[in-house]
C-alpha cells in the first residue's frame, strides 16, 4: 500500500476513535473534557499537520453525520464543529522536531516538542470555544455572571482537563512506545 493511502486510512481510523470517545456522556455539562482529543493529538504528532488537520476535520464532521451537534447558528457551528475540531491537528506542526529529537535519542527534548504540540492544538481549540461561548452561549450564563467570565470558567476548565488527559497519554506513549511517533511506512 502506498504511504499516502496508508496514512489516510490511519487518519480515518483515528478520527473514528476520537468520535467514539465523544460519545462519553457530558457528565459535567460543558465542563466535561474532550476525551477524543487523546487519539487525535497522538495521531497528529505521528503523521504531521497535513494529516492531523484532516483527521481533526473528519472528527468534527462526524458530529454532523451522527447527530451530535449543538446548533445555535451557522457561524457558531462552523467555528465550534469545523474549525475547532480541525485545530486539534495543529499538534502536527511539531512532528518534524519531535522525530528529529527521537532519532538522536534526546528523549526529554522529544517530550518537550510533543507537549508544545499538544498545548498548541488544545489551547487554540478552546480559545475558539471561549470566543463562541462569549458570542453565542451568553444566555446560558447564571444570572449576574458576565458572558466573558462564564465562557472562561466553562471552556477554561474543559480545556485544562482535556490538556491534562492528552499530556498524560503522551508521557505514557512516548516512554513505552516511542516508535509510535516514528512510523517507518
Ligand atoms: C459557555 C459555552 N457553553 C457551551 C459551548 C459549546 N461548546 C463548548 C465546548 C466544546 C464544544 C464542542 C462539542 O464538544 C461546544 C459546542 C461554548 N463554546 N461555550
Amino acid at each position: 500500500m502506498s504511504k499516502n493511502i496508508r496514512t489516510l486510512v490511519e487518519a480515518a481510523i483515528f478520527a473514528a476513535l476520537a468520535m467514539a470517545l465523544s460519545f462519553i456522556p457530558d457528565f459535567a455539562s460543558w465542563f466535561t473534557p474532550s476525551f477524543g482529543a487523546v487519539p487525535l493529538v497522538l495521531f497528529a504528532l505521528r503523521r504531521g499537520s497535513k494529516y492531523g488537520l484532516l483527521a481533526g476535520l473528519i472528527w468534527g464532521l462526524l458530529h454532523f453525520a451522527l447527530g451530535k451537534v449543538y446548533y445555535l447558528s451557522l457561524s457558531q457551528v462552523l467555528i465550534e464543529y469545523v474549525l475547532a475540531f480541525a485545530c486539534m491537528g495543529l499538534a502536527g506542526f511539531l512532528t518534524t522536531p519531535l522525530q528529529k529529537a527521537l532519532k538522536s535519542d534526546q528523549e526529554e527534548k522529544a517530550l518537550l516538542f510533543a507537549l508544545v504540540g499538544a498545548c498548541l492544538a488544545t489551547i487554540t481549540r478552546y480559545i475558539l470555544h471561549y470566543i463562541a461561548g462569549v458570542i453565542f452561549w451568553s444566555s446560558y450564563a447564571p444570572k449576574g455572571m458576565s458572558a466573558e467570565w462564564y465562557s472562561f470558567t466553562v471552556n477554561g476548565t474543559a480545556g485544562i482537563l482535556t490538556l491534562a488527559f492528552v499530556i498524560i497519554s503522551i508521557v505514557i506513549l512516548l516512554r513505552s512506545q516511542p516508535q509510535f511517533f516514528q512510523p517507518n511506512h
